[in-house]
């Protein structure tokens, strides 16, 4: 099955960019046949002269940056987007998600429905759709929740995903809390999850796991890619009975966001080094996923600086209703192994009930996905998608800081806010 992504403003474009080019490096690196064509089946087609097309449309107020994506993706000389896939203005929302979702949205709304129904018939089957863009800027945020409302309406029943990159928080937007929180209330309504990479998270990542002196969005974005590839690409699920699962999409929604109240997904990788590093270093299972697990329980997004002290509450202390300081409750988490002797790895430190909700069964709140083929140079790693408290502090910081904004100048906000 395939999924149809939707590449939207300067952010939701470089992103998209990136996430086909690492995926579809992976793929041409996989030495498994079976791996390669489930992995283009769901993320490219073959157009009439044999090339490979990204199954996406790219949408921006602006020119600039999808014509930068396009040329870029025909210079890799594996893949390249459909040559009428995309749909750009003049001029961008100029960060104003009113401009974008009551104005550029609605004025558009026939011409960018188009360019998604002729992609979506070009897939045999349709394993839903992935809206990706930030949500400070005014293209991506409010031309993006426009969009993801039309194709909730035209897609009824199709899986939506929808990827967010939030904004650093000593942020370049003066409103970005303000598109941040209108964004968020409008697509908690309209997609089935919301997997969210924090821009202040992602450029520690590449400061101090990859040692990357001057960081680029090229550099942050790659971060984002694996971690989303590590996800996306294809692995064998409980449900999928020995091949590689069919729908990632409807698999990731339907064992994460099992309530419509929690919907927001963060994710967190290991290993991640230099890639210089790598050849020297040695990877197991069970250091990894000690790693991992700790890094869930203490929520911390890097294998460095892990708080060992932090850990979930004993059996009398849950039964004494102690509340533990500090300590990452779960909703729900999805493991994602890739590489060699995956199915000797024990994962059963992920399934303690201690780490869930109480009103959840453990066995439902967790699952493991695993794939033989390695991922993005790695012998072995993990990724992990969190349904869990993780996201409340920097959303909590973001929805703070809007108030304050409004209360203390109430008249900035513009009329269509
Ligand atoms: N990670 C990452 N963040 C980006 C990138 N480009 C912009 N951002 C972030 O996105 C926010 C700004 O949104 P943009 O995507 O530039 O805005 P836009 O959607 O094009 O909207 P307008 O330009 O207002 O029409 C800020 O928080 C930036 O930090 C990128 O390539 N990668
Ligand atoms: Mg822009």
């Amino acid at each position: 099955m395939s999924v149809v992504t939707v590449q939207l403003g300067q952010c939701g474009n470089q992103v998209g960019l990136e996430l086909f080019d690492v995926i579809s490096n992976d793929a041409r690196e996989a030495q498994k046949r079976t791996y390669c064509s489930a992995s283009h089946e769901r993320f490219f087609h073959t157009n009439t002269n044999g090339d490979l097309e990204a199954r996406a449309v790219l949408i921006d107020m602006e020119p600039k940056v999808i014509n930068h994506s396009m040329t870029k993706a025909v210079k890799s000389g594996k893949w390249k987007y459909g040559e009428k896939s995309y749909f750009s203005q003049k001029q961008g929302s100029g960060n104003n998600w009113a401009n974008g979702f009551c104005v550029h949205g609605p004025q558009h709304k026939e011409t960018v429905e188009e360019l998604v129904r002729r992609e979506v018939e070009r897939c045999e089957r349709l394993a839903g759709l992935m809206p990706i863009m930030s949500v400070a800027g005014g293209t991506g945020s409010g031309v993006g929740t426009y969009v993801t409302q039309c194709l909730r309406d035209a897609f009824p029943k199709s899986f939506i995903l929808n990827h967010l990159t939030w904004p650093y928080g000593t942020g370049e937007v003066i409103v970005q809390n303000y598109n941040s929180v209108l964004t968020l209330s409008k697509l908690y309504r309209l997609s089935d999850a919301i997997l969210v990479h924090e821009n202040d998270t992602v450029h520690r990542i590449c400061s101090q796991l990859l040692n990357i002196k001057h960081i680029t969005f090229s550099d942050v974005n790659r971060v984002m890619a694996h971690q989303l590839g590590g996800v996306l690409q294809p692995a064998l699920t409980p449900h999928s009975y020995g091949t590689f699962s069919r729908n990632p999409l409807g698999e990731l929604v339907s064992s994460l966001a099992c309530h419509p109240e929690y919907k927001l997904l963060s994710v967190c990788t290991i290993p991640q080094m230099p890639s210089s590093s790598i050849a020297y270093s040695t990877f197991a299972w069970p250091g990894l996923l000690k790693h991992l697990r700790q890094m869930l329980v203490s929520n911390t997004k890097m294998e460095e600086g892990i708080d060992w002290q932090v850990r979930p509450p004993s059996n009398s202390e849950r039964s004494r209703g102690l509340p533990t300081h500090n300590f990452n409750r779960s909703l729900s988490n999805v493991l994602i192994l890739r590489g060699k002797d995956v199915y000797s790895a024990e994962t059963g430190s992920f399934e303690e009930p201690a780490l869930y909700t109480s009103w959840l069964p453990s066995n439902a709140a967790f699952n493991a996905w695993k794939s033989p083929v390695s991922f993005n140079k790695y012998e072995k790693s993990a990724t992990l998608v969190s349904n869990s408290q993780s996201l409340l502090q920097p959303l909590d910081n973001i929805v703070g800081k809007a108030w304050n904004m409004f209360a203390s100048s109430p008249g900035s906000l513009p009329s269509k806010y």
